[in-house]
C-alpha cells in the first residue's frame, strides 16, 4: 500500500512565494467547496496544541479550580489586572459555568444584588434595574459573556473535562505545610479509580491555588474537604441554612487564603467556614471571585 502523506500542519497558504490555489468557494446554492484536508492534520492540529499547552502549564502562576460564577469572575479580574501571569483554570465538567447557566430552580433570570452589578457593566451584560438588585434576562447571557471574555485573554488556559483529584502539599525546613499545586486527571478517569487501576494523575505546580469548587456535592468543596483529610484543617464548618442577607457579605468578606498557598472563593468557602447559603443571588459569587483575585495578587507580590 502506498504510504499516506502526512503533513505536520495545514497545507501552506503559500508555496514558493506563490499563493496556493484551492478549489474553495463560499456559495450556498449547492456549490460550497472546502479547502482540502487530511484526517491526520485535524488530529495533529488538536494534539499538538493541547499537549503543548499542558506541557507549558505544568508550571503555572495561578491555578483556579472550578469554572463556576466565582471561578470565572476571579479569572476575569486576575487576568485583566495581571496579564503577565499564567492562569490555568481546571474544570471537572465538560461545560464550564457551574450552576450559573440558570438563575435558580431551573429558571432563567439571574438576580444580582447591588453593588455587584458594576461587574455586569464592566463585561457588557445588560440587565433590568429593580432598585436594590438587578436582573439579567438569562443566566446563560452572563455566563457565556464572562466565559468568552476570560477565554479570549491570552494568559488564560481552561482545561475542562479535567478534575483536580488532590492537592500538592509541600513542607518547608521549619515543618510548615504549603499548598503548592494540584493533582489532575481527566474527569472520566477520576471517576473510574474504583473500576480500573494504574491511572496515575498529572501535576500542576503554582505558588497560588484558588479553589472555587462550590458547595458540597459529588466533587464540590473539594479543596476544603482535602484540607481536613490532609490535617491542615480540623473540621469543616459545613454550609448553614439559607439567609441571603447574612450569606452574601460573609462569603465576600471572608474570601481569603485559608491555608498557605490556597485561597477559597464562592460557595466552597461556606463549607469551610460554616456560613449560610444565599440561594439564587449571584452578587457574592462575583464579588468573592474579585476578592480572590486581589488576594492572589497580594500573595504573589509578597
Ligand atoms: O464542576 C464544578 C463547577 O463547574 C467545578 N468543580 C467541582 N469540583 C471540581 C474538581 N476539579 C475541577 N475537583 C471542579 N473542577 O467547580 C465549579 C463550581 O461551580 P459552582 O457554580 O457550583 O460554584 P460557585 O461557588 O462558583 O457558585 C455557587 C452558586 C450558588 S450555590 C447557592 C446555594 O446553594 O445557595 N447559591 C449560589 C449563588
Amino acid at each position: 500500500m502506498a504510504p499516506v502523506p502526512i503533513f505536520d500542519d495545514a497545507p501552506p497558504a503559500e508555496t514558493n512565494g506563490k499563493a496556493q490555489k484551492y478549489d474553495i468557494f463560499e456559495d450556498y446554492n449547492g456549490e460550497y467547496r472546502f479547502a482540502p484536508i487530511q484526517e491526520a492534520q485535524v488530529s495533529r492540529a488538536m494534539i499538538k496544541r493541547y499537549f503543548n499547552t499542558m506541557y507549558e502549564r505544568v508550571v503555572s502562576d495561578v491555578v483556579i479550580v472550578g469554572a463556576g460564577s466565582a471561578g470565572l469572575s476571579c479569572a476575569y479580574r486576575l487576568a485583566s489586572d495581571r496579564p503577565d501571569l499564567k492562569i490555568t483554570i481546571i474544570e471537572a465538567n465538560v461545560a464550564p459555568g457551574g450552576g450559573a447557566w440558570l438563575g435558580g430552580q431551573l429558571m432563567t433570570p439571574m438576580v444580582i444584588r447591588k453593588p455587584a452589578d458594576r461587574f455586569l457593566r464592566e463585561i457588557g451584560v445588560d440587565y433590568e434595574d429593580e432598585g436594590a438588585f438587578v436582573v439579567v434576562k438569562h443566566a446563560a447571557l452572563f455566563t457565556s459573556t464572562l466565559l468568552s471574555k476570560v477565554l479570549a485573554m491570552p494568559n488564560v488556559v481552561l482545561m475542562n473535562a479535567t478534575a483536580v483529584e488532590d492537592l500538592i502539599i509541600h513542607k518547608d525546613f521549619e515543618g510548615n505545610q504549603r499548598v503548592a499545586g494540584v493533582v489532575t486527571n481527566w474527569t472520566l478517569v477520576a471517576l473510574n479509580h474504583d473500576t480500573q487501576s494504574c491511572m496515575d494523575p498529572n501535576t500542576i505546580t503554582a505558588p497560588v491555588i484558588i479553589s472555587a469548587t462550590g458547595h458540597d456535592g459529588p466533587m464540590g468543596a473539594f479543596s476544603a474537604k482535602r484540607l481536613v483529610s490532609a490535617g491542615l484543617l480540623k473540621e469543616l464548618g459545613n454550609m448553614r441554612g439559607l439567609d441571603m442577607n447574612r450569606a452574601e457579605p460573609a462569603i465576600v468578606n471572608n474570601t481569603r487564603e485559608v491555608a498557605p498557598g490556597l485561597i477559597l472563593t464562592g460557595m466552597e468557602l461556606s463549607e469551610h467556614d460554616g456560613s449560610n447559603r444565599m440561594g439564587p443571588t449571584f452578587g457574592a459569587m462575583i464579588a468573592s471571585g474579585i476578592k480572590a483575585a486581589i488576594e492572589a495578587t497580594g500573595i504573589l507580590k509578597a
